[in-house]
């Protein structure tokens, strides 16, 4: 093989701008031997080039000069046209097997940078949602560590909305009291909204229930719930006795939006079911309630009212908390405030999911959840709660 000119193939010396692993790897290049005469050594100070570059685009910009128009190994091979025969086979093929040796180096060191430029990038856009936003954005806004530490208040943190936050107390009172918690679906079948409710169709009742109906056949099958009571049916259905469960979800009646009234809003529905069961315990189970979500002091009275799935039924009320029971418009002027009915499970309703009611008695409630919130709360108009204007949430 004959001797080749070491600086046979030009070098860039890197550009303007050129990253510093980009130059150790261009140096590392100049004083490889040439591939013509040391294939192996010229292989090595490839490799060594490969490894110093520091990204994918330093990496890109060292391609050419490694294996392309401009590398040592393509002028190497540009020359293997002045050798005998036997001796061009033999060079040529060594020329082959060190190109596919830095080939396989380039690309095993470009996955481990995009790799690399991937993970940081990741790092660099993640978001901590549990970071308070004043820091958060008083570091987006340059501040540094020491002045985001010491609170530059920028933005308040956020709040969970009143309703979440008064069912999650609720939730909280009852399993407190031992209840568990169950779930069941916003859009029902007649069956599940009235029929297993002791409501069967044209029953009068239905009238207490400004009903939204599902456009599927057959007609009026499917509705969007009217209360959380279908989930009593579901919770029965499932078999396990004795019961004691809340079911907190939401709700829809086609009403007007007025100051204790929405169309969308939000119940929780209590139920046991045990041997043994009396009114006394659906009373004292209210009494805790009441006490542990307004505090002592509150007024509240049961009076008798009509439910077909229960059987005594009581609509459960307290003072209005706007006017103190002076009566205002809140309340229509009556001093008090309906937050739910309840009573004594109807055996009609056991029976329907084959509960024996000769061994099994029970009781239920229905409480309006953005009503227990407004009262709670002090806020005249419930429509206020879904204007989320957060001068008023925040004052909650
Ligand atoms: C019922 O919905 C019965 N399912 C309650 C029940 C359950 C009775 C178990 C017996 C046994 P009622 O329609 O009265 O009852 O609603 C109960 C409560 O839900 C109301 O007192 C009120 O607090 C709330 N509520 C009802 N409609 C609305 C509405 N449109 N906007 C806000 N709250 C409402």
């Amino acid at each position: 093989m004959t001797g080749a000119d070491p600086g046979g193939a030009s070098h860039g010396t890197g550009a303007a701008g050129t990253g510093v692993g980009q130059v150790v790897a261009e140096d590392e290049l100049a004083g490889a031997p040439d591939p013509a005469v040391d294939p192996a050594g010229w292989a090595l100070a490839a490799e060594r080039a490969v490894e110093a570059v520091a990204s994918a685009e330093e990496l890109r910009s060292l391609d050419p000069l490694l294996l392309g128009k401009r590398s040592q190994l393509t002028a190497a091979r540009q020359r293997l046209g002045g050798l005998a025969p036997e001796e061009r086979k033999a060079a040529g093929g060594e020329l082959n097997r060190v190109r596919q040796q830095v080939e396989a180096a380039v690309e095993r060191r470009r996955g481990e940078l995009v790799a690399a430029e991937r993970r940081a990038r990741v790092e660099a856009e993640r978001l901590d949602l549990t970071e308070p936003l004043a820091a958060a954005r008083a570091r987006s806004l340059g501040a540094t560590s020491a002045a985001c530490g010491a609170g530059v208040a920028v933005w308040r943190q956020g709040l969970v909305h009143l309703v979440q936050r008064t069912r999650d107390q609720l939730e909280d009172v009852f399993v407190g009291m031992g209840f568990t918690v169950a779930d069941g679906p916003e859009v029902e079948t007649d069956w599940y909204n009235f029929e297993a409710l002791n409501m069967p169709p044209a029953h009068p009742a239905r009238g207490m229930f400004d009903t939204f109906y599902l456009d599927v056949e057959p007609a009026e099958s499917v509705v969007l719930r009217t209360h959380t009571s279908p989930v009593q049916i579901r919770v029965l259905q499932s078999g396990r006795l004795p019961v004691y469960a809340v079911m907190p979800g939401r709700c829809f009646r086609r009403e007007t939006a007025d100051a204790r009234h929405f169309p969308v809003f939000h119940q929780v529905e209590g139920l046991v079911v045990d041997e043994g069961i009396t009114f006394g315990d659906l009373a004292g189970t209210i009494e805790t309630f009441t006490a542990a979500y307004f505090g002592p002091g509150i007024s509240a009275r049961l009076r008798p009212a009509f439910f077909p799935f229960t059987e005594p039924s009581a609509e459960f009320e307290i003072t209005c908390t706007i006017c103190h029971g002076a009566g205002c418009r809140t309340c229509s002027g009556t001093g008090w405030v309906e937050l739910g009915g309840c009573g004594m499970v109807d055996p009609a309703v056991l029976q329907a999911v084959g509960v024996d009611p000769e061994r099994y008695s029970g009781f239920a409630f229905g409480f309006g959840i953005d009503r227990c919130a407004q009262m709670r709360y002090g806020i005249p108009d419930m429509r206020a709660m879904f204007d989320n204007d957060v001068r008023v949430l925040r004052q909650a």
